[in-house]
């Protein structure tokens, strides 16, 4: 087994590419993405520079939410490929230098786990303390918080009249991490992984796992508050990390639910006692209308840069943050935030840098290197995603929401947005499989693929390629404070990252229209060098410090001090 170094904060200057294997590549004709689909597209990723893969969850899960479900920690599930799959993608990802992360899940368990399974209609089974049970109250569930993917985030087990407690879908059951001996399942589970040679975690809503004892009514909200950043979370990841991440040198990183900086301040810290970085989601709610994710909104671009500036300035010396625009839970970025038509490969690039330049450890959401679109599903029946179905439910049959109108917002703001196929080529389902893809592929896909990306050297690929590289020759990107240059701006994200030596200066276009934007005077342009522009032709003259962007222009300068 190639076993790579690990030395000290190798993650700080490192570019993460996130697999969501179901929808990655299939090897074998099934319609399903799969860890042999993965190992024949390493070289691919190897091209594009990133130094780790995120593997969302493969293990053993009946996949009511994909895999975010487990049924047994310790074995894979057959439709991904069996232990030598994983044991050869291990191997092989190392072999060209590139570690892997897995992603842990232990909030709570599918209910199909043998653990619920004894525990359910037993109140003596040993492993009933394993998750949380609760009388009724009134002859009804113990309180009114709400599931996230809707509902009661509580369910009847009616042999013994006692309710479980399911903070996501009815068939993942949260633990209970007030018992050790759960704790010490977790800390098993993590070492066999740790053991076989795997460099990291991604440890799922792992800011939720702590719920205060009396779960009280919420008379003002969805429950949220008594179990989000709860009482004893900093003292258990702190137990997990001395006892397993720190003994096995792992980068971990936490995602954090409607979380607070003051908290990813600690969970972060730099001396590593809890993890390496947190995701947050803050800058992701800037299109939720007053916090309301199912409704659609253009995104509130002021806001935007007053959450990263927040972070940015919050964490800067403190902790440590990913940065990310796409994930398997977020719609596809350029449909979301830039212009997925006009000027896709612009605003894709655009995005992609004004990320990238920020502090912390970028995370590439397979697709998002190519430009990939929202799908843009028109029928209930293309959805397969079991917050989209619910949240169908729930706002046309019982808030009377517009079937169309639900259909635009599903088609804005869904999760399967990011899960349809990866876009490989012009062949049938876009050479993703040979079979009937369990989600229907995007219909763009003869023009936006990786083959495509790969014969054209404007591509948004390769930009992302020129980012990943930066990152590793400019220490200021990794090193420099923060500051917002032009905070009130309404059109461009313009901001400073600086070192003892080194200025770099992130000057970006977030709209269609031509804009020009005027900078401090202490900024000396005259001597910056540009490192990176997406557009091809000369960049326009620099007039003293005005600056004139073209639409969705972005541009990266540096100055040697
Ligand atoms: O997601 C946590 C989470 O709260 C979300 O991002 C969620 O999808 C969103 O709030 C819904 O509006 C993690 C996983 O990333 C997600 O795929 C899982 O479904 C969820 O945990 C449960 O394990």
């Amino acid at each position: 087994m190639t076993i790579l170094k690990q030395p000290q904060d190798w993650w700080k200057t490192a570019t993460i590419y996130q697999i969501y294997p179901k929808s990655f590549c299939d090897s074998a004709d099934k319609g399903t993405g799969d860890i042999r689909g993965i190992i024949s597209k390493l070289d691919y990723l190897q091209q594009l520079g990133i130094d780790a893969i995120w593997l969302t969850p493969v293990y053993q899960s009946p996949m009511i939410d994909n895999g975010y479900d487990i049924s047994d920690y310790y074995a894979i599930n057959p439709q991904f490929g069996d232990m030598a799959d994983f044991d050869a993608l291990l191997e092989q990802a190392h072999q060209r230098g590139i570690r892997i992360i897995m992603d842990i899940v232990v909030n709570h368990t599918s209910t199909a786990h043998q653990w619920f399974q004894s525990a359910l209609g037993d109140k003596n089974s040993p492993y009933r303390d394993y998750y949380i049970w609760q009388d009724p109250v009134d002859g009804e569930a113990p309180n009114n918080w709400q599931s996230k993917f809707g509902g009661s985030a509580w369910a009847l087990d009616e042999a013994t009249n006692q309710y479980y407690l399911h903070l996501f879908a009815t068939e993942q059951a949260d633990l209970n991490w007030e018992n050790p001996q759960v704790r010490q399942e977790v800390k098993d589970i993590i070492r066999f992984w740790a053991k076989k040679g795997v460099d990291g975690f991604r440890l799922d809503v792992i800011n939720l796992i702590s719920k205060q004892q009396d779960f009280p009514n919420d008379d003002s909200g969805d429950g949220r508050r008594f179990y989000t950043d709860g009482p004893r979370v900093h003292e258990y990841l702190q137990e997990i990390s001395a006892e397993v991440f720190q003994q096995y040198g792992s980068v971990t990183v936490g995602e954090m639910s409607s979380t607070t900086l003051e908290h990813c301040q600690q969970y972060s810290a730099l001396d590593g006692k809890e993890l390496s970085m947190v995701f947050n989601f803050h800058h992701l709610k800037v299109d939720y209308p007053n916090g309301e994710k199912w409704s659609k909104a253009p995104f509130d671009f002021i806001q935007l840069k007053q959450i990263f500036n927040h972070w940015q300035t919050g964490l800067s010396n403190n902790g440590w943050g990913a940065l990310f625009w796409c994930n398997h839970d977020q719609p596809r970025v350029v449909s979301r935030l830039g212009d997925d038509q006009q000027y896709r490969v612009e605003s894709a690039k655009m995005l992609a840098a004004s990320l990238h330049m920020m502090q912390g450890t970028p995370y590439i959401y397979q697709g998002e290197e190519l430009g990939m679109t929202n799908p843009g599903y028109q029928d209930i029946s293309q959805y397969r995603d079991v917050e989209s179905t619910n949240m169908y439910q729930i706002m046309v049959e019982q808030h009377g929401v517009q079937h169309d109108e639900m259909m635009a917002i599903l088609a804005q703001k869904s999760r399967d947005n990011s899960r349809a196929p990866m876009q490989w080529d012009d062949s049938t389902h876009a050479g993703f499989t040979q079979g009937t893809p369990w989600l229907e592929v995007a219909s763009n896909y003869s023009h936006i693929n990786a083959q495509a990306a790969l014969a054209d050297t404007n591509s948004v690929f390769y930009f992302y390629q020129q980012l990943i590289e930066l990152r590793k020759q400019q220490p200021v990107i990794t090193q420099g404070s923060f500051r917002d240059l032009l905070p009130q701006d309404t059109r461009c994200y313009v901001y400073l990252r600086e070192t003892e030596t080194q200025q770099l200066i992130s000057i970006s276009n977030y709209y269609a229209d031509p804009v020009e934007c005027r900078l401090p005077p202490e900024i000396e342009l005259a001597r910056a060098e540009c490192l990176l522009t997406n557009y091809t032709q000369q960049p326009m003259a620099l007039s003293e410090n005005v600056v004139a962007l073209r639409p969705y222009e972005t541009r990266i300068l540096l100055i040697n001090k």
